[in-house]
């Protein structure tokens, strides 16, 4: 996988640990953040009317389960897979002691996966932190920079031998701007996104200064210990249109939106800083903010090998003047029914974002690293042995062909990866929003291939 042309496009799935892993307790493994937010404060309980966790989840940590699991990936044809790291498997206090059969595990599926011809993608952040580290304050101590980097060091002795392509962090924006203030509201309630304020928002910005720190210090890292593989983050990128085109305050409120979203860590990967806009609006809200341009430096002088790009639809952004900056995204959608779960299906804005990905960072290496949709259960429905999916596959084959055009506009465009190859636990929706390309009963754990599996197969198949 490693950076040159000519290398095969990685056509993979993704995944992230505590979506899929289960096995909360097992084998020394310490709390994370998850497991409290699930099990204590039942933060999916006023969305869903039922609590849900991740304690089982798929059951992707028990080895049978994932060696089978391994032999879809090789039906669909995959040449890798993204998934995440449990932080609190390896460290259970988030620092100091290591526990053996934590990374051990770890190191056996990336040999299991090495062994079925699948190139791992190790993700080492997907929002799942050790408790005892939230205890300590979490991503708003700067201390959260040097955990972050000692653990991704003991990662890196262990797996880098064998593994060829690291992410960072995973989704800055989307974590710690919607789901923390979410999860923050949840405790006492419906976690109403519409809920989020101002104050939220304006204490969120030093934690997205330490991961974006956190990431550059990281990568620098691994080339002072002379890794040979690609280091990168992935992004959640949404184009930002104004919500009445042609309104003023909307198409002033978009301009901000992007900043916020797209700008702040793009800026940070490829130009080293962040947006005037996000300077200005930040320090206003967080003093301490103004502070982090001594930083900028250090991110300059560690730019990602490469961009993973999570795309799912693009975002429509009015002024509001209650929600935080004045601008209220993704919550309204223009289209006709049906709407996917994360936004309205525009495939086109895909293409477009790449071209600006190109077009603005200078080119970089990109994987999309996350892409797919859940539409609710009336997409799904079982007939002969298999699950029919048909605005999924729909979805799926429409985004690969945007992808690919840009690609073939010049964009260096190395990789697609689905999200997900199953079934899984969604967040605040816990079991209730199914994205996968393999259908799992989360009572039984039985796997069913979809339809757009099916489709995802044909176009490997196919090739580029
Ligand atoms: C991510 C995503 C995934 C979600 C997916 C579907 O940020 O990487 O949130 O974890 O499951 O985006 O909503």
């Amino acid at each position: 996988m490693a950076g040159n042309k000519e290398k095969t496009f990685l056509w993979g799935a993704a995944s992230a640990a505590y979506q899929v892993e289960g096995a909360w307790q097992a084998d020394g493994k310490g709390l994370s953040n998850w497991d409290v937010y699930t099990n204590l404060y039942r933060v999916t309980e006023p969305g869903t009317g039922r609590q849900q966790t991740g304690n089982v989840a798929i059951n992707a940590y028990d080895r049978a389960q994932y060696l089978s699991d391994i032999q879809l990936m090789r039906e669909l044809g995959l040449g890798g897979y993204r998934f995440s790291l449990a932080w609190s498997r390896i460290l259970p206090e988030g620092t100091g002691r290591v526990n053996a059969a934590g990374l051990d595990h770890y190191s056996r599926f990336v040999d299991d996966l090495l062994e079925a011809g699948l190139a791992p993608m190790v993700t080492l952040f997907h929002w799942d932190m050790p408790q005892a580290l939230e205890d300590r304050g979490g991503w708003s101590s700067r201390d959260s920079v040097g955990w972050f980097r000692d653990y991704a060091a003991i990662v890196r002795e262990r797996l880098a031998d064998r593994v060829e392509s690291f992410i960072t962090f995973n989704e800055p924006f989307i974590d710690l701007f919607l789901i923390e203030p979410m999860v923050e509201i949840a405790r006492g309630g419906f976690g109403d996104p519409g809920a989020i304020t101002d104050a939220q928002w304006g204490r969120q910005a030093l934690p997205m200064h330490h991961w974006m720190l956190a990431s550059a210090e990281t990568i620098g890292d691994f080339r002072a210990a002379g890794y040979k593989g690609e280091v990168g983050l992935a992004l959640p990128l949404m184009p930002t249109l104004p919500e009445r085109e042609g309104a003023p305050e909307d198409v002033a409120a978009a301009g901000l939106a992007d900043a916020v979203i797209n700008r702040w860590c793009l800026d940070a990967m490829f130009k080293g800083r962040y947006p005037d806009e996000v300077m200005a609006e930040f320090s206003r809200r967080d003093p301490q903010f103004a502070a982090v341009e001594a930083d900028f430096p250090i991110l300059a002088a560690n730019r990602p090998d490469f961009l993973g790009v999570n795309f799912y639809a693009p975002a429509f952004v009015r002024h509001a003047a209650e929600a935080p900056l004045d601008f209220r995204w993704g919550a309204y959608n223009p289209d006709p029914k049906p709407q996917a779960f994360n936004g309205p299906v525009k495939p086109e804005y895909l293409k477009l974002l790449l071209e600006r990905i190109r077009d603005d960072y200078g080119n970089p290496p990109v994987y999309i690293t996350e892409n797919g949709a859940g539409f609710g259960d009336s997409d799904e429905r079982f007939e002969r042995g298999l699950v029919l999916d048909p605005l999924r596959a729909d979805y799926i084959s429409r985004h690969i062909e945007a992808a690919l055009a840009a690609r073939a506009g010049g964009v260096d465009l190395r990789g697609y990866m689905v999200w997900s190859l199953f079934d899984n636990f969604e967040w605040m929706q816990g079991y209730d929003r199914r994205f996968g390309i393999i259908h799992v009963d989360f009572e039984t754990q039985k796997r069913t291939r979809k339809q757009s599996f099916e489709t995802y197969r044909e176009i490997i198949a196919k090739g580029v």
